[in-house]
């Protein structure tokens, strides 16, 4: 997959993208990022990429032919495929999800915006962007921070880029559920114990204490997901011995 990054603040991806899996996937030929400087696209004196907003008010509103000109330059650049997705960082945009990440996986060629200040020109949203997304109901300074979260969610999900052990099917959210508690050595640490049973080395008895903390956990922590999860036979009846145990809530 080929990641185009445009910002205004290039120098903010370089500690992360040369990190662990972002790394590790970069070296494997599995992902090819390049960040770029959305100054380059500018035309005057200055490199201006915002001006103040029509209509008045405070703050600055970024300029929409710098972010053009570099999509015009990149979009079907560097790559077999011309990007699919070109993708605007905006506290507007739709909720990044597992689902989305999923979605994003499957293509050859993304383009992320990242916007500041006070926001983007709207044409560029209506006109360019195909796809807006948000990561959360919280305001950051910058779409940098909310590329870098997408980049790494959607590189984890691609062939390879995990090692054998940290399977990403295995993940919380792929069964929609949270995860069960883990625990390591030692077995008693400041008085608090492991569960007897992840000692017993009853593989079966394990499984299912490990499936029924993690309905516990959701009812308890995102009835939300609970609502829309999948559940078996075994999970109903799991949850039925939790309400028994709990009561109502
Ligand atoms: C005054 C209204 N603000 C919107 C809530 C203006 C504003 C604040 C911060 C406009 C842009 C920004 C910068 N943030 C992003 O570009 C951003 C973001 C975010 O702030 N939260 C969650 N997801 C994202 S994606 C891009």
């Amino acid at each position: 997959m080929r990641i185009d990054v445009v910002t205004t603040f290039p120098e903010m991806f370089g500690p992360v993208l040369d990190a662990s899996i972002l790394k590790r996937a970069r070296e494997a030929g599995i992902i090819s990022l390049s960040v770029h400087d959305l100054r380059n696209w500018t035309t005057d004196a200055h490199r201006t990429t915002d001006d103040s907003p029509y209509g008045g008010g405070a703050g600055m509103v970024m300029k929409p032919e710098p972010f053009f000109a570099a999509v015009e330059e990149l979009r079907c650049a560097g790559s077999a495929e011309c990007a699919e997705e070109i993708i605007l960082l905006s506290p507007q945009g739709e909720l990044f999800s597992q689902h989305a990440a999923r979605e994003l996986s499957s293509r050859q060629h993304l383009m992320l915006l990242c916007g500041h200040y006070e926001g983007v020109d709207e044409r560029v949203r209506q006109h360019l962007a195909t796809r807006e997304l948000s990561i959360g109901d919280y305001v950051v300074t910058g779409g940098e921070l909310p590329a870098m979260v997408v980049i790494d969610a959607v590189a984890r999900l691609l062939p390879g880029a995990l090692g054998a052990e940290e399977g990403a099917e295995t993940d919380s959210f792929s069964d929609g559920l949270l995860e069960y508690p883990h625990y390591t050595r030692p077995a008693e640490f400041r008085g608090w114990q492991v569960p007897d049973v992840l000692l017993s080395g009853h593989h079966e008895e394990i499984r299912r204490w490990r499936r029924r903390e993690s309905l516990r956990r959701t009812r308890a922590k995102r009835p939300d997901l609970l609502r829309r999860a999948p559940l078996s036979e075994e999970d109903r009846k799991l949850l039925a011995e939790i309400e028994e145990e709990e009561g109502g809530v």
